[in-house]
């Protein structure tokens, strides 16, 4: 199978954490968008979505499915994303889209997080993928600086040969060569840093199941 079929297959399985009647929180990347399309066969089952992103709400828009604004919303059953990064306890690493922000923001009201991966996801210890750290603009060098004491090599990340500007208007920070062996205390450590908005570890809400995409089949941690 190919890395794409078995995002497929994981973002088929998917829809059986959909609650019929219910608003769905859904997030940004190309996993994630295999589910917003399975998703729009049943769009007149559920009452909408909450989007993590510009791009999933265009897209989810384009399936006829109602985006709704998270102000409006004030529970969800079930949050379902991809990752980057993901160990067996739930822990992700996620951002490489560019959406975490956005991500964290919708998955903190669900009940339920699903993470959809392909396996290639599944590492034993989360820092081989450049960690996203979504700063304010005018904090950018100084966390550049604080992010660089933690041992790690530090790259704004450029999109068309300027600073890649988030979806809030932010920049993001990759920090490479970390080995993030208790994810939640960087996590915490990476938000006490002033200018920092968002991390990209979600290990203090991590996924609550996990569908991973093998070569024998759809794989569930939880
Ligand atoms: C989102 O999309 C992100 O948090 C993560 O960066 C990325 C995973 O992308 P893909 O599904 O394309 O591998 O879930």
């Amino acid at each position: 199978m190919t890395q794409d079929e078995l995002k497929q297959a994981v973002a088929r399985a998917a829809l059986e954490y959909v609650v019929e009647g219910a608003i769905i929180g859904v997030g940004t990347g190309s996993t994630a968008n295999y589910f917003i399309d399975e998703l729009g066969a049943m769009r007149g089952r559920i009452a909408g979505a909450v989007a993590s992103s510009e791009a999933t709400a265009a897209r989810l828009r384009s399936h006829g499915i109602p985006v709704l604004d998270l102000n409006e919303v004030s529970t969800m059953p079930v949050y379902i994303d991809g990752a980057d990064e993901i160990v067996e306890s739930g822990a992700m690493i996620k951002g490489g889209g560019g959406a975490l922000t956005r991500e964290k923001i919708v998955a903190s009201v669900a009940d339920q997080f699903v993470c959809i991966a392909d396996g290639s996801k599944l590492v034993k210890t989360l820092g081989k993928f450049p960690l996203p750290v979504e700063v304010i603009p005018m904090a950018g060098a100084v966390v550049a600086r604080r992010l660089g004491a933690l041992g790690g090599q530090v790259k704004l990340r450029m999109k068309d040969g300027q600073p890649l500007v988030t979806d809030n208007g932010n920049h993001i920070l990759d920090v490479s060569g970390l080995s993030i062996t208790d994810p939640a205390a960087m996590e915490n450590d990476i938000n006490n840093i002033v200018g920092v908005v968002t991390v990209g570890l979600f290990a203090r809400r991590g996924a609550d199941v996990a569908l991973l995409g093998m070569e024998d089949g759809v794989k569930t941690l939880q």
